[in-house]
């Protein structure tokens, strides 16, 4: 028995050292195992996408009310007029997937009556009109966008 607590003793420290290495490059803020890019750029959807791969992560993708309410503060925060995010409809009008993954998107927080804007808006934006929830825009506006990727230990992911 003292042995085995001996162990679990030994695995909360190295959980716990584990958490404490992991973290984010200088610029990023971190919600639980993710790290998170807000840009001060605005730039159409496309190019926001190609601008989060070249810095090793993807446009944002949003799977809880957790998460939503965390990027929702900071958009409050540096408060542009919309945040792109790696929604998209564009395949079958009115099926959002994230595109990076292709899977459906489960959780929403759509603002208003969106999506409402049928085929020339297939892209997905935190919008200030809305108090930062979700909106359906046209993909060639330009706005800001946040880029995610997963918190790391010396480049390595974290697993779990
Ligand atoms: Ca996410
Ligand atoms: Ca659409």
């Amino acid at each position: 028995m003292k042995q085995l607590q001996k162990i679990t003793v030994l695995w909360i420290c190295l959980i716990v050292q584990a958490v404490r290495i992991q973290g984010c490059r200088n610029g990023w803020i971190q919600f639980e195992n993710s790290c998170y890019f807000l840009s001060k750029d605005a730039e159409t959807w496309a190019e926001a996408s190609i601008i989060c791969v070249d810095l090793h992560s993807r446009l944002a993708t949003v799977e809880s009310a957790a998460e939503n309410n965390f990027l929702k503060a900071e958009a409050h925060r540096l408060n542009a007029v919309g945040y792109w995010l790696d929604g998209t409809d564009f395949e079958v009008e009115n099926v959002w997937r994230w595109a990076a993954s292709g899977n459906t998107i489960t959780y929403t927080n759509w603002g208003g009556h969106d999506p409402n804007e049928a085929t020339h808006a297939n892209c997905l934006a935190l919008w200030r009109d809305f108090g930062y929830q979700w909106a359906d825009e046209a993909c060639r506006h330009v706005w800001n966008f946040i880029c995610e990727t997963s918190a790391t230990v010396d480049g390595q992911e974290v697993i779990g």
